[in-house]
């Protein structure tokens, strides 16, 4: 088949196994659009789905349900960084694209990853799309449907340990030490520097970082890498103030909040059910440095959210993603913002990944037979 050589697509030679030579179509690829800022060379196998640049929407909806909560005109401006858009459904793409490049780039056997679900779908879409294996091990029974099925569609190898996330990452980590094995997870540095990418692309399109930026905590990558981001763009003169850190963990799972590592973390928000993060340090220094707050949330502040999100503004965000959403709830309801600002919560995945939570929170569809009168008793009822 000839190839059209007409259209903004571009074409380069691929290099390493497994990686063919790239038709980017549309939107460049997080690795082409942040080159100069990212640790990559001309040697650098661009492993892709063409993620990021993902939508970032003013909540006008949102801002009006602040004004009640806080029974005062506001003029706030609340953005939603849609980062479920991503190409697997999850921020997870924006530090995956770089740890698979570079794991190929250094000749990896194979790449393997503990997670609640979000970081092994992602790590088995990018490995599939390399060629390379991928081993993902997950606490049995606590992750959401959509994110196994993502993980075992993509061929890799899943393991579901009796133990939770927190024991799982220490497993993996012996595993990849004895086993030769690349780790993916945040711990990987290079995924630290994809995901400074959603603070930069929040730069460039507001001119300037925000006032306030609320973002869910779990493990702590995406908030430490944020505020690295942020840092970055300030450095390079864009803007001239950078935003305080706002993270929320789920309250049974909130070691940040209570000093101290939780040896049994509980939320129904299972993305974000963390004991003990990883990047502990990464968040604490966010927080201090920029004159913000790690706090808690409730499960029921959670789905509080998670509703008003998919009714209110259309769009659908897993339960963790919610945490940032109800934290600025939260913030609100006690006068902590002030009355003006800019304000961006991060919505960390897609709905989709946890359908059962869904059809569990929401009001089951009616049943008629299928005649018009019966569908017209219903639909005015
Ligand atoms: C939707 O996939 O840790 O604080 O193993 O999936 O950077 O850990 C997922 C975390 C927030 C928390 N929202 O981010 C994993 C995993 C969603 C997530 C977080 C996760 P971090």
């Amino acid at each position: 088949m000839r190839r059209q050589s007409s259209g903004p697509g571009r074409r380069e030679k691929g290099v390493g196994s497994g990686v063919k030579a790239p038709v980017y179509s549309g939107k460049l690829p997080l690795i082409e659009r942040y080159r100069s800022f990212l640790p990559v060379s001309k040697k650098t196998p661009v492993v892709t789905l063409q993620e990021g640049d993902t939508p970032l929407l003013r909540a006008s909806n949102l801002e009006r349900h602040l004004e009640q909560i806080s029974g005062q005109s506001l003029g706030l401006e609340v953005y939603l960084k849609y980062d479920g858009a991503n190409p697997t459904g999850s921020f997870k793409d924006r530090g995956m694209t770089m740890a698979i490049s570079k794991a190929m780039e250094e000749g990896t056997r194979g790449v393997i990853c503990a997670s609640t679900g979000n970081t092994s779908a992602s790590a088995a879409a990018y490995a599939a799309r390399a060629g390379i294996r991928c081993f993902v091990v997950i606490p049995d029974g606590n992750i959401a449907m959509g994110k196994l099925a993502q993980a075992v569609m993509a061929g890799a190898k899943v393991i579901a340990v009796r133990g939770n996330f927190d024991q799982a990452l220490a497993l993996v980590r012996e595993a990849a030490e004895g086993m030769k094995l690349t780790l993916v997870n945040s711990i990987n540095p290079y995924r630290i520097e994809g995901q400074k990418s959603a603070a930069w692309e929040i730069v460039d399109a507001l001119g300037s970082a925000p006032d306030f930026h609320f973002i869910p905590v779990g493990n702590a990558g995406n908030i430490t890498a944020h505020w690295l981001g942020y840092k970055d763009s300030l450095e390079r003169g864009q803007g001239s103030a950078l935003p305080k850190m706002m993270g929320f963990q789920a309250a049974g799972a909130a070691p940040l909040v209570d000093g101290a590592p939780v040896e049994n973390p509980e939320t129904l928000a299972t993305a974000i059910r963390i004991g003990n993060p990883a990047s502990w340090d990464g968040a604490v220094r966010a927080r201090d440095e920029s004159g913000g707050r790690i706090g808690k949330v409730t499960d029921a502040d959670i789905i509080e959210a998670y509703r008003l999100l998919a009714s209110a503004e259309g769009l659908f965000a897993e339960p963790a993603s919610a945490a940032s959403v109800a934290g600025l709830l939260q913030a609100v309801a006690r006068a902590e913002l002030p009355r003006e600002g800019k304000v961006v919560c991060t919505l960390t995945g897609h709905g989709l990944k946890d359908p059962e939570r869904a059809i569990k929170t929401a009001t089951r569809p009616a049943v008629v037979d299928a005649t018009f009168d019966a569908l017209r008793a219903e639909l005015d009822s």
